[in-house]
């Protein structure tokens, strides 16, 4: 029997990952000509969920571990963050928008890597390329992923063709963007069902950085203030996480993506030095305030890297 094919992002899913993979499953006759599951690694969030709802798209199923299903790997290729059990043995394709992780195959793969703002962006490229015809419901999945990863453009992730796509896209979706953009950040923003542990990992990314293992997790909203009330139990959840995952550096942000601030949250000392070199901000209350900074991709991650002293 031929291995199951399945369509998945990174663990701890946003919505880029999650509606990425979904519109792989959808287009995956025309663009593979295979059948393709759309599953999650973990548990969707309350902005995927909204979407899904709205759209009346069923959750994807949660596979925690590949056994022998062969695999298409959207919004990532980085070791750390990928389902357990994949290898370059059973992946078949990528399509992301990140920098290249640390994933290899075993055979040549069909690989799509731009530097756009969402992998969705990456989606409509592929579709438009290979003239399949884009529905409503495909193009609102697309809007969505692009509004969310980009922070409705206001991250400096987002380019002229993320603009261009959407423009194309709400021709045919044809929203009311600014109740759509409303609706979604306020989903991003709740917490319902949210515990300070959901705060801390719902959008929590591990690296390696050289000998170093960071993590960095971030919690974007319209309200930070109802996320700060909670900062000494953020701060134990964080350095609890930190001790069972032994991580060598733990960060957390939380991003204001009304005013476009975000407030990195310093935990210990080792984290103190390595941000005080790395963004020469002063920290008041455990807390150092970087104006401007909203995206963990272009204004964090990288300069902690090279904060760490790694050569790519
Ligand atoms: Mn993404």
């Amino acid at each position: 029997m031929k291995n199951k094919i399945i369509s998945i992002g990174h663990k701890n899913p946003d919505t880029d990952s999650v509606l990425s993979a979904i519109l792989i499953s959808k287009f995956g006759k025309q663009i593979f000509g295979i059948t393709i599951e759309a599953v999650t690694a973990d548990n969707i969030n309350n902005e995927t969920e909204y979407i899904l709802k709205k759209l009346k798209i069923k959750k994807p199923r949660i596979l925690k571990k590949i056994k022998n299903e062969n695999v298409i790997l959207v919004d990532t290729t980085e070791s750390k963050q990928i389902i357990d059990g994949l290898t370059g043995e059973n992946l078949i394709a990528i399509i992301d928008h990140h920098n290249l992780g640390g994933l290899k195959s075993s055979k040549p793969i069909f690989t799509r890597v731009e530097a756009v703002g969402c992998t969705g962006s990456v989606i409509y490229k592929i579709l438009k390329e290979q003239c399949i015809k884009i529905d409503k419901i495909s193009a609102t999945l697309m809007i969505a992923c692009i509004v969310s990863d980009t922070l409705n453009f206001n991250s400096p992730t987002s380019t002229d063709d993320d603009k261009k796509i959407f423009l194309e896209l709400n021709k045919i979706a044809k929203l009311d963007i600014k109740k759509f953009v409303s609706e979604l950040f306020s989903a991003k923003s709740s917490l319902k069902g949210i515990s300070v542990n959901d705060i801390i990992s719902k959008d929590y990314k591990q690296f390696d950085m050289g000998k170093y293992k960071v993590g960095i997790g971030v919690w974007e909203t319209t309200t930070p203030e109802n996320i700060n009330i909670q900062k000494y139990k953020i701060i134990k959840a964080l350095k609890r996480k930190k001790g069972h995952e032994k991580i060598d550096y733990m960060f957390f942000a939380i991003v204001d993506i009304i005013k476009n601030n975000s407030d990195l949250y310093i935990i210990g000392e080792v984290e103190q030095e390595l941000a005080e070199k790395v963004f020469s901000e002063n920290i008041k209350d455990d807390i150092m305030f970087l104006k401007g900074v909203v995206s963990r991709k272009k204004q964090v991650t990288p300069q902690l890297r090279s904060g760490l002293g790694e050569q790519l």
